[in-house]
Formats: C-alpha cells, sequence, structure tokens
C-alpha cells in the first residue's frame, strides 16, 4: 500500500513547535523505528484511520487500555450519558464507590482500593504507601520492568548486582535512585542475595507479574512465589504493578492467573476503557494509613472523576460477562499459531512470546526469558517489519519492547489479513 503521509507529517512538524518532541508521550514519536508517526484521526473497533486517511488494523490499542477495541458503542453511550450530568464535581460520587467495588471484588487480595489518574501515580503512591507502613525506604525493581516515570522507579541498575540504583533520566536526585535495587527478572537467587544483605531495609518489592516493557517476558516458574517467600520472610512488602495485566489476562489480575497473592497492587489502562484512571490497593490494614483515614497523604483533583468512572466501569462489566475471555483467548490463539507458521515458512530469526492477548515478536533466534535475552533483538530489523506493516496496514507497537494486543474487536479475518501481511513483512 502506497501510504500517503503528508497530513501526518505537516501535524508531526507543527506539534514539535509547541509540545517536546512533538509528543505527550516519548514512544508516540517513532524514535525507536524511524521515521514519522501516523497522526490518528478517527478509530472504530480494530481500526484506527490516520490524518491522510490510511486505515490499520490497530494492536496498540493505547498501549493495553482498549480490550474492547476503539469507541465501544456501550463505553460512547455510557460516557456521553455520563457527560450530560456534568464532567468533574471535586465531590464524592457514587460511581467511584462502584468501580472500587468491582475491583475490590475481582482481586482476592485487595480489600480497599483508591483510584487515581494514571498508571505512575498508582505505583508512585504505593511506593509512599509501603514505605510507610514498612518503616524502610529501599525498593527493588526489576531491569527492563517499567512502573511509570516516577523519581524512584526512573532507575537502572548500577555496577554490580548489589549496589544501589543510578538515575536514568537527568533529574533524578542521586539519593533518590540509591534507595533503588535493581535486580535481574527471574533472577530469584540474585533477589535472594540482595535480602540477605539488605533484607531489614527494603520495603517493598515492586513487579511486573508479566513483563510487558521489555517486550513480553513471562515469570518463569517459582519466580513469583520466591518473591512472596521472601518479602514474607524480611517483613518487606509485595508490589504487583498490573497496570497491564490488570483484567488483561483474566476478570481479574494476573495474580488469580498465577495464585500468588501481592500486599499491594497497581491498576490503570484497561479499568479506565480508555480514559485516565490508575488505582492502588491491597489489604485493609495497610490500605487504611491512606488519607485522610490515615497518616499517609496521596491526592488528585480529578481522581474518580465521573466521565472516567462511566468509562471503567462499564468496560469491566463487558469484561464481566461469561465467555468474554474465552473468545479473547480463541482469536488470540488464531494469530499467535499464525505468526508462529509463517516465522516457520520464511525462516526468520525471531523469538515469540505469549499469554492471553498480549505477546510479542523478537528479532533474535533465541529464546526471551529475560532482559538480558530480550536485548539482544535486532531493533533495527524490528524497525524495517514495523515499518513494512505499516505499509500494509497493520499498526503494532512503534518499539521492540513492548507488547502487542489482541482486543475482542479483532475478527478472524483480521486475524487472517495480519498473519499474510507479517509473513510478507518477515521476507522483506
Ligand atoms: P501511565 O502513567 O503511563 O498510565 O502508566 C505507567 C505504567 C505503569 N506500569 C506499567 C506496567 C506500564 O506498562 C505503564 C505504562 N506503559 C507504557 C507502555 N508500556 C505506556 C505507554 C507510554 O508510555 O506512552
Amino acid at each position: 500500500m502506497t501510504r500517503k503521509t503528508e497530513r501526518s507529517e505537516a501535524l508531526f512538524a507543527d506539534a514539535r513547535r509547541y509540545i517536546p518532541g512533538g509528543v505527550n508521550s516519548p514512544v508516540r514519536a517513532f524514535g525507536a523505528v524511524g521515521g514519522n508517526p501516523v497522526y490518528v484521526a478517527w478509530a472504530a473497533g480494530a481500526r484506527i484511520r490516520d490524518a491522510d486517511n490510511n486505515q490499520y488494523i490497530d494492536y496498540v490499542g493505547s498501549w493495553g487500555p482498549l480490550i474492547l477495541g476503539h469507541a465501544p458503542p456501550r463505553v460512547v453511550t455510557a460516557l456521553r450519558e455520563a457527560a450530560g450530568r456534568g464532567t468533574s464535581f471535586g465531590a464524592p460520587t457514587e460511581a467511584e464507590t462502584t468501580l472500587a467495588r468491582m475491583l475490590v471484588e475481582a482481586l482476592p487480595s485487595v480489600d480497599m482500593v483508591r483510584l487515581v489518574n494514571s498508571g505512575t501515580e498508582a505505583t508512585m503512591s504505593a511506593l509512599r504507601l509501603a514505605r510507610a507502613y514498612t518503616g524502610r525506604n529501599k525498593i527493588i525493581k526489576f531491569e527492563g520492568c517499567y512502573h511509570g516515570h516516577a523519581d524512584a522507579l526512573l532507575v537502572k541498575a548500577g555496577s554490580g548486582a548489589l549496589t544501589l540504583g543510578v538515575p536514568t533520566s537527568p533529574g533524578v536526585p542521586a539519593d533518590t535512585a540509591q534507595s533503588t535495587i535493581v535486580a535481574g527478572y527471574n533472577d530469584l537467587e540474585g533477589v535472594e542475595s540482595i535480602f540477605r544483605e539488605q533484607g531489614e531495609e527494603i520495603a517493598a518489592i515492586i513487579v511486573e507479574p508479566v513483563a510487558g516493557n521489555m517486550g513480553l517476558v513471562l515469570p518463569t516458574p517459582g519466580f513469583l512465589e520466591g518473591l512472596r517467600e521472601l518479602t514474607d520472610r524480611y517483613g518487606s512488602l509485595l508490589i504487583f504493578d498490573e497496570v497491564i495485566t490488570g483484567f488483561r489476562l483474566t476478570y481479574g489480575g494476573a495474580q488469580n492467573l498465577f495464585g500468588v497473592m501481592p500486599d499491594l497492587t497497581c491498576l490503570g489502562k484497561i479499568i479506565g476503557g480508555g480514559l485516565p484512571v490508575g488505582a492502588y490497593g491491597g489489604k485493609r490494614e495497610i490500605m487504611e494509613m491512606i488519607a485522610p483515614a490515615g497518616p499517609v497523604y496521596q491526592a488528585g483533583t480529578l481522581s474518580g472523576n465521573p466521565l472516567a468512572m462511566a468509562a471503567g466501569i462499564t468496560t469491566l462489566s463487558v469484561l464481566a460477562r461469561p465467555g468474554v475471555y474465552t473468545e479473547l483467548e480463541r482469536i488470540s490463539t488464531l494469530l499467535a499459531e499464525g505468526i508462529a507458521d509463517a516465522a516457520k515458512r520464511t525462516g526468520a530469526p525471531v523469538s515469540f512470546n505469549r499469554i492471553g492477548s498480549m505477546m510479542c515478536t523478537f528479532f533474535t533466534p533465541d529464546p526471551v526469558v529475560d532482559f538480558k535475552s530480550a536485548v539482544k533483538s535486532d531493533t533495527e530489523q524490528y524497525g524495517k517489519f514495523f515499518h513494512r506493516l505499516l505499509d500494509e496496514g497493520i499498526y503494532i507497537a512503534p518499539a521492540q519492547f513492548e507488547a502487542m494486543f489482541v482486543s475482542t474487536a479483532h475478527s478472524e479475518e483480521d486475524i487472517e489479513v495480519t498473519v499474510e501481511a507479517i509473513e510478507r513483512a518477515l521476507t522483506g
């Protein structure tokens, strides 16, 4: 497909005059794959259409929230009705309790939740709460996991396994980064040695129970259980960052799937149905430390706002219906099998990870089981693959270290078209 791109290019040039890098979130700028971003003008179901009228089958889904596809009619109707009753009050509303109750009923480890406006707010607040509850400062995060852009989480491994973290961004104070220890995802022995050295100082581990920010990497059997055992042994908290996995893999969290119960859970994306919503929750005795019930401060002007509540409640209500995840699994399996067959037929040097409706094609022939194996991927080849698919009308993540998302709006025909395009894109 010879894609016209003039309008998107003009919009990008204009945006760069007013917005840093022309975007409001870095990954959207196509920096990891080259070229200019497509400016989306319209979307419905599994499709987006850009400012030059090119249409694509979309596997980004706004980076995860749109598990029902774009502009699901029920969600749009609920938003219209909510907007007609007022968009924000800065006062409590019944809808906030409704969404909170749905989250508590879906997540076995969660007795109470606080609603916020983004995943970053959720993880930032959960860390503050864990530090207040334990009276300790240090946290452990994992290389390749992303938890939003709070200072304490923009940290990479310092030299040597047990030394403290160093900032990944200017502006993060060194002494903040030094309270963050960076361990290897799936390296339980490494985490154990950190606890042997510093266990009494560690407030919490924060982990993506399925990693979606180094491409898709699954927890090895026993990894999450091992983190649970270590945090119990040393009196630290276990925080699951389920901003991506929450309601993605099942109605609830990865915690429901793996049967490992964290002390705190962070949520976002799907629970807002495309509107800005984050949440953090956990055991009552911990959550009741949050103001105004307790001394740990956290606030937000638009937290729990009526429009986001309407979108979130409607989305979860649809997901709660029998058979939704079964059908999503069926369609996702068709895509995964199609990609695997295409890779085999073309002999392309790729490996592939999938769980439920999340998947990732890595441009490395070796299995990807952690950060070190993920970064062996040939990002230049991924960029070429991305652009070939774009020209074929398929929109996947403009970065190798992200995941592909299938929605309930994707049809068998969409999958067929996608697999054929992927086969051509793999042959180059
Ligand atoms: P937000 O602040 O972007 O709502 O959520 C931060 C966050 C927290 N935890 C996990 C596991 C996440 O994946 C994210 C954000 N995800 C990225 C993409 N993987 C959002 C895309 C972007 O940064 O534009």
